[in-house]
């Protein structure tokens, strides 16, 4: 339901409803989540919280902007306390168009005069509008407004200028003729004396809103039975927060520590859930595209002598922003390895041999790229040797590949196969797509007699009757560790 006619039916309700005060989001919030059906937007809480007076002196858009906040946190309706509509009628009536803009339910507006003061302070000192005058202001608002169900109540300052009841009557009556919703009748006194005087003249002519900071002892039953339509609990979400915050600061400037306040204080979890932390954490696996969400990493032992290489390696995944590593020991086999570490195959996983040592480009462009699976190629390899995983692929390197996707035909680990476009180097990628369709294959494949004696390839080659996996090709600019060492060896010679 649109908030403007939750606002109308709360009004308009048989039964006496009430609203609580709220003076930015976080609090607008928090009144929405306690089951509130309405929100008391206080001028006198805003402005107290902007640090400045309830004397006009935060803008008209100040406010707006403090509104917007609140308006974008919440599905209850805000009922504005615009103070005198911030001038004459030609503002009040651009406030209504501003307010519906920003999807607020409603604006009470009060008979004093711009700059106004706080009900609560001088009180008889204040001057009231002239009824005339503000009678056309509610009714250049309710002509403004495009929403039908927009509120304008209109709030008479009567007792609180020291005015009597017939004045009371009189403007309440004025008001309700010049269209508008619901009338608020403030009384500064600590009992219902005035409010009951004019409930039993009023009768129930129109919604009569109330707000009882003063005569806050009054059972609410009283005003059930006085027939008042709305009460507003005005400012106390403000008072919480200043003595709350007092205590706290106290605590902890006096002794000097965290100590004794942690556990009066919301926990910081209660912080981001307010924030709606959850709400962008599924966005983000939405809308990120693999590339972008932080990556994790395995690292695969295939050879124990490896560890001055895996520091490397280490190093280099974490300049590249991957913090999140782990390393597999790899006794077990290297299927079994990978699939007792399953867990750790994520949204954006790399996995990579401990034995291997790699240009950080190499890392950079397989970390970018947005395939389900990825797999590393080397085009400039050597057919013979050890351990190497040859690789059939869609195409062959070429420089003019450039953009296009090559696409796994097969890991070519059988001696004299023809097509061999490059070796696997031991570097590959999953999103969490790609995830999901690896630990499938570890499930078929775990259970496989000869499951212990199976390897990397051998599952790339099971995936590819499942998921189509992409080669990224590189020339060179890696070594294994025996390359490595030959490497190094070689280096010092010179
Ligand atoms: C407010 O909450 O700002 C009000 C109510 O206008 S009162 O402070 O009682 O005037
Ligand atoms: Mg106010």
């Amino acid at each position: 339901m649109k908030k403007t006619t939750q606002l109308k039916k709360l009004i308009k309700s048989n039964q006496l409803e009430s609203i609580m005060e709220a003076h930015n989001a976080l609090s607008a919030k928090i009144v929405e989540e306690t089951g509130f059906k309405g929100i008391w937007a206080s001028g006198l809480s805003m402005s107290a919280a902007l640090g400045v007076r309830d004397n006009n002196e935060a803008s008209w858009t100040q406010v707006l902007d403090v509104l917007e906040f609140m308006s974008d946190v919440t599905t209850i309706p805000i009922l504005l306390d615009g103070d005198t509509g911030y001038g004459n009628f030609n503002n009040a009536r651009r406030l209504v168009k501003k307010l519906e803009q920003r999807d607020i339910a409603g604006v009470c507006i009060e008979d004093k005069l711009f700059p106004k003061t706080n009900s609560f302070i001088r009180g008889e000192a204040q001057p009231l509008a002239d009824i005339n005058e503000f009678c056309g202001k509610i009714k250049a608002m309710k002509d403004t407004q495009k929403d039908e169900d927009f509120v304008v109540v209109s709030r008479v300052e009567a007792f609180i200028a020291g005015w009597g009841l017939k004045e009371a009557l009189k403007r309440a009556e004025a008001y309700r003729l010049a269209g508008a919703d619901a009338i608020l009748m403030h009384s500064k006194r600590s009992d219902t004396q005035e409010i009951e005087a004019f409930m039993k003249e009023w009768g129930n002519r129109h919604p009569v809103i109330i707000v009882p900071t003063k005569y806050y002892t009054t059972p609410t039953d009283l005003f059930r039975e006085l027939g008042v339509s709305l009460t507003i609990w005005a400012n106390h979400n403000l008072r919480a927060s200043i003595k709350s915050m007092q205590e706290t600061s106290s605590r902890i400037f006096y002794d000097d520590s965290l100590l004794h306040v942690e556990k009066e204080v919301a926990p910081l979890n209660e912080v981001f859930r307010l924030q709606g932390e959850e709400e962008l954490a599924a966005a983000e696996k939405r809308y990120l595209s693999s590339s972008q969400k932080n990556a994790n990493a395995m690292i695969l032992s295939r050879q124990s002598t490896a560890n001055h290489i895996i520091t490397e390696q280490i190093d280099q995944f974490k300049e590249c922003g991957v913090k999140d590593i782990v390393t597999i020991e790899g006794d077990t086999g290297e299927l079994l390895s990978l699939y007792n570490a399953k867990n750790h195959i994520g949204e954006n996983t790399i996995i990579s041999y401990n034995d291997i040592i790699y240009k950080s480009y190499i890392l950079q462009d397989l970390i970018k790229m947005d395939n389900e699976i990825a797999i590393v190629v080397d085009a400039d390899f050597e057919k013979t040797g050890e351990k190497r995983e040859l690789v059939s692929a869609s195409q062959p390197y070429s420089k003019y590949l450039y953009g296009k996707t090559v696409d796994l035909v097969a890991m070519a680990n059988k001696e004299g196969m023809d097509d061999i476009h490059g070796e696997f180097i031991g570097l590959w990628k999953v999103s969490e797509k790609g995830a999901a369709v690896i630990k499938g294959a570890l499930e078929d494949l775990i259970n496989k007699e000869n499951s212990i004696d199976l390897t990397i390839g051998d599952l790339l080659n099971h995936v590819l009757t499942l998921h189509p996996i992409t080669i990224n090709y590189i020339k060179g600019s890696w070594l294994d560790l025996e390359a490595y060492e030959k490497n190094l060896k070689a280096g010092d010679q010179v």
